[in-house]
């Protein structure tokens, strides 16, 4: 009741707020507030942001007790900052943000998110501190630009325009990064790039009808959003050119958004952005009542739409959801056993199975790909309805997806990502952020082992993962990006240990068959080998924690107990518990939901100070 009357008396309080910010509120009458949302949007200008707002509203509409109170920042982080200490001070449940200026915005978020949930939207902010992120992935978008150029260019070179949006922007810096890297190696296009400040369709226009030399033998252009597109193909008219092809960005159905204008033939493509809006709400009704499985991402599908798939697009976006069939049947190909990880991961994935009703039936590949790729085969001649797939390594998967995809079986990637040529031979990945993991275990090194080490500085072993598996590849990344800023700091004997206890134990050993230990830290990509690393350290009169440091990713109980014990000093937590998460996502695309592209789990670190609350409640 007391957050109920709070909620009423908040909503009374702004409604006086509003009448003084907002003369325009006076017509709401005060409702029975059950959650009261802030919305801190960027600016009310650009018809993507419009178009935000408005799904924010519409979905909103659908859950009585939910208000939303917005905010313009007009493109000015200051006013954006004072918006959302604005939106405090009315007592929002919940603030949602799409920020101006990433770097200004993520300390304000930080400080907000120690109070309330915070969502982000469109742009992420620096570090993890925000409840969820819901956003597009620009560096796709590019290269799905990029893959279009080429098909339009088919095989002739000619000259290419690229448009893109403002100078400061990230959301353009990331489409140019991914357009400009996917056609880098076809050396024979003449590729210009130029930018329109304020991204409007007229400024494009008028920019190429002032600089008509930019569009000499230019054949393709892309556009950051479909109104520097439209600009673009209003110029070109009046400048007489022809055969010119247009690819925008955002589709939105509208008669001028990008889904009309393909319609009309005005352009060729526009590669869809959706705005995420709906699960926002969605989300956001989640974390206020506690539903478990919020995840920390949720990077949002793009699509490319020409003349040909149009219709079949825009029916599939109005289709209605419908109830998913009875019995789901997934064929779920698994890595193997080989950690105390995979195990809880396993049973994580089995148990939510029988949870949802569904049939699933487990491959183990004991660590090899052949009999992962075996495994996939069998599913695809058992008609599965969905394969889920956890990718022993990352490559050489391309000719058994396109046979999965032939045959009309979704692939959903759990826990481990592969690289293939055609991004759309996989739906979604579930999973983690294992370059984020590797810069956490190298921020807390930085921070908790001070250089002038045995040899003066900091010698570090690296025990890694199973060579060419994601997590291995990315946690080297995400360790070395932080570590290039520590000098002193430095990995100076580096093995495979296959993520096993045996793998982390076999590499101490080897060392000390050759060397006096003069190692301060020993870095592992998991819990297992740093636990078998430990006791071989026991066995050899060197004190795991103590003589040396050990840091490892994975925050299974085993781990969590020998920092209990002082044997190890930080664990960087990869949560295994993918189960719900993937039965939910598969039934929600047996019924016809469209998936986000990657769901990204939330985790934490653990050291000394937090591991006793949570060991009890640990359930591997
Ligand atoms: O860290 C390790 C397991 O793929 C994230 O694989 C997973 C890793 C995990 O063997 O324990």
């Amino acid at each position: 009741m007391r957050k109920r009357m709070r909620g009423f008396l908040a909503a009374l309080l702004c409604a006086a707020v509003l009448l003084s910010l907002f003369p325009g509120c006076s017509r709401q009458e005060p409702e029975k507030v059950e959650y009261l949302i802030g919305v801190s949007q960027a600016n009310m200008r650009e018809s993507w942001r419009l178009a935000l707002i408005r799904e924010l509203k519409e979905e909103a509409a659908k859950h009585p007790g939910v208000r939303l109170i917005f905010t313009d920042a007009t493109q000015n982080s200051d006013k954006q900052i004072a918006d959302i200490r604005r939106l405090l001070a009315c007592g929002v449940d919940l603030l949602i943000v799409s920020p101006c200026d990433v770097k200004k915005i993520t300390p304000v978020v930080s400080g907000v998110y120690k109070s309330i949930p915070v969502i982000v939207m469109d742009r992420v902010v620096e570090g993890y501190d925000y409840s969820l992120f819901i956003g597009p992935d620009n560096r796709s978008i590019g290269k799905q630009a990029g893959e279009s150029v080429l098909r339009m260019l088919d095989g002739i070179p000619g000259g290419v325009l690229e448009i893109c949006g403002s100078t400061g922007s990230q959301t353009s810096a990331e489409r140019s990064e991914g357009f400009q890297s996917f056609l880098k190696p076809y050396r024979q296009l003449d590729i210009r790039k130029i930018s329109i400040e304020n991204e409007s369709r007229d400024s494009t226009e008028d920019y190429l009808l002032a600089n008509r030399e930019k569009l000499n033998g230019v054949r393709v252009i892309f556009a950051h959003n479909d109104y520097m597109a439209l600009g673009a193909c209003r110029a070109i008219e009046k400048l007489g050119l022809k055969n010119i092809r247009i690819i925008g960005v955002d589709g939105f159905t509208g008669e001028n958004d990008g889904i009309g204008l393909v319609r009309k033939g005005m352009i060729d493509e526009t590669i869809t952005c959706p705005t995420g809006g709906r699960e926002a709400i969605q989300f956001s009704l989640d974390i206020l009542r506690n539903v478990a499985g919020v995840p920390k991402q949720e990077i949002l599908h793009s699509h490319k739409v020409t003349k040909e798939n149009v219709d079949a697009f825009v029916e599939n976006l109005n289709k209605p959801q419908t109830a998913p069939p009875q019995t789901i049947r997934v064929g779920y190909a698994q890595v193997g056993t080989e950690s105390a990880w995979r195990l809880a991961n396993t049973e994580s994935i089995q148990s939510a199975a029988k949870e949802f009703g569904i049939q699933l039936f487990y491959e183990n590949a004991d660590q090899s790909q052949q009999r992962q790729i075996q495994a996939l085969r069998k599913f695809i001649a058992m008609k599965v309805d969905a394969i889920v797939l956890s990718p022993v390594i990352d490559s050489g998967w391309d000719e058994v997806l396109r046979e999965a995809k032939e045959a009309g079986i979704p692939v959903i990637l759990s826990d481990r990502e592969i690289t293939v040529k055609d991004d759309d031979m996989f739906l979604t990945f579930i999973g983690a952020d294992f370059v984020e993991e590797g810069r956490r275990a190298m921020r807390w090194i930085a921070q908790n082992v001070p250089s002038g080490g045995k040899k003066g500085g900091v010698r570090i072993m690296e025990l890694q993962g199973t060579v060419g598996a994601s997590p291995a590849v990315e946690r080297t990344v995400g360790f070395e990006e932080i570590l290039k800023e520590y000098s002193g700091y430095q990995i100076v004997y580096s093995r495979s240990g296959d993520f096993t206890y045996d793998g982390g134990k076999r590499i101490v050993e080897e060392y000390l068959k050759n060397h006096k230990w003069d190692i301060d830290v020993v870095y592992a990509h998991n819990d297992d080998m740093a636990l078998g690393a430990a006791e071989a350290l026991e066995k050899n009169g060197i004190a795991p924690g103590k003589d040396v440091k050990i840091i490892s990713i994975d925050g299974t109980k085993n781990a969590l107990n020998a920092i209990l014990k002082g044997k190890m000093n930080c664990v960087v937590e990869c949560n295994p518990l993918l189960g719900p998460q993937l039965m939910k996502a598969i039934t929600d695309l047996m019924s016809g939901k469209e998936l986000p592209l990657r769901i990204i789990t939330d985790e934490k670190v653990f050291t000394k100070e937090n591991t006793e609350e949570t060991i009890q409640s640990r359930k591997y």
